[in-house]
């Protein structure tokens, strides 16, 4: 079984978010899967970026990712730009797409509206087409990601299904693998929203990142209710419900459990709790990528490595695909 997923390089720092909605699962499926993961930064160009910062941000992803325990012997991980077969699957994609079917993706929507619609690029609008092309070039199975994701993984399914229709049997029809304790992890100031590095504000948001006495603070400032017990109900305790799942998750202790432990005490004592469970998280999670980025020389031929191992899989099904189209073969 193979699994494909990637990350973008905007933001510098990982948040919690992108953690254990997806790099938390990438970790575990390295060990039963061929895993595929990669940094996608032919996504990151889809709104403006500095191009110094975005290489920069593209080491520091990586070396983020086996921070959080990737392995290079257990996996392939590379630089989605390494592999040109990305771009090329995604023009026969874009061919394969109705406008109205793209225009349908609500991330697309969000975005827009946030970049002021006017001023999006194609590039925002086709890009879960790019991302449909990076999952069937490596005939993944499974794609874990966060609950954000599932139309997009809809659409790749769609489109490998009227691919191999149309074509002949070509690709493999993938699933979401989407956690359900942890698919989406809700903004610590706004548990109506998901966290996010572009629609969050900082108190919302956990970098990994960031100084772990900030990182404390903004987790016993988390917005709760105005009720005072403590019990997972996503529907009407958002707040507290959001610390639950993410508590449970980086303990390991039940929700359950959890619920039972905090019986009758207040607010505070959760959060100040859970405070140092993140800080006791993500202190040796900077230290490790820390190390990484100390040495760029292994971080670049661990990527390089990957892109061989990748392209060599890309390459493959890029060919099949260019045939079955009906491209006349280069000589
Ligand atoms: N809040 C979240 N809960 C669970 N999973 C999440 N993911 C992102 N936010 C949450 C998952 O993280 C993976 C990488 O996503 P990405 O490359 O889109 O990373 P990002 O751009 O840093 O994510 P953001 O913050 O969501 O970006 P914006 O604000 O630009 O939209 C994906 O599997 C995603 O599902």
């Amino acid at each position: 079984m193979r699994v494909l997923s990637g990350i973008q390089p905007t933001a510098g720092s990982f948040h919690l978010g992108n953690y254990l909605g997806a790099v938390r699962q990438w970790v575990a499926l390295q060990e039963s899967h061929d895993a595929f993961y990669m940094v996608v930064d032919l996504h990151a160009i889809t709104v403006p970026q500095d191009p110094k910062e975005l290489s920069a941000n593209t080491r520091l992803a990586a070396a983020q990712l086996l921070a959080a325990g990737l392995d290079p012997d257990r996996c392939t991980l590379f630089v989605q730009s390494h592999v040109p077969e990305h771009a090329q699957l995604a023009w026969v994609m874009n061919c394969l797409t109705g406008f109205g079917e793209a225009g349908r993706m609500t991330q697309f929507k969000d975005k827009s509206a946030r970049h002021g619609a006017e001023r999006a690029s194609v590039g925002l609008f086709t890009y879960p087409i790019l991302q449909v092309a990076d999952i069937l070039l490596y005939q993944a199975d499974e794609v874990p990601v966060g609950e954000d994701q599932r139309q997009h993984i809809e659409l790749t399914r769609d489109l490998a299904e009227r691919f191999n229709g149309r074509y002949g049997p070509t690709f493999t029809v993938p699933k979401p693998y989407i956690p359900k304790e942890t698919g989406k992890i809700y903004d610590l100031q706004d548990p109506s929203i998901k966290m996010s590095k572009s629609a969050s504000t900082p108190k919302g948001l956990i970098n990994l990142l960031d100084e772990p006495k900030v990182t404390a603070k903004k987790v016993r400032s988390a917005v709760t209710d105005t009720d005072t017990v403590i019990r997972f109900d996503p529907e009407n305790k958002p707040g507290v419900s959001n610390l639950l799942g993410i508590y449970s998750t980086l303990t390991g202790t039940s929700v359950a459990e959890l619920e039972r432990q905090y019986e009758g005490k207040l607010y505070g004592a959760l959060k100040t709790d859970l405070a140092e469970v993140v800080v006791d998280f993500v202190t040796p999670f900077r230290d490790r990528t820390q190390q990484y980025l100390d040495d760029p020389e292994t971080l670049d031929s661990i990527l390089a490595k990957g892109a061989e191992k990748a392209r060599a899989v890309a390459a493959e099904t890029l060919s099949r695909t260019y045939e079955r189209v009906g491209f006349l073969p280069a000589k």
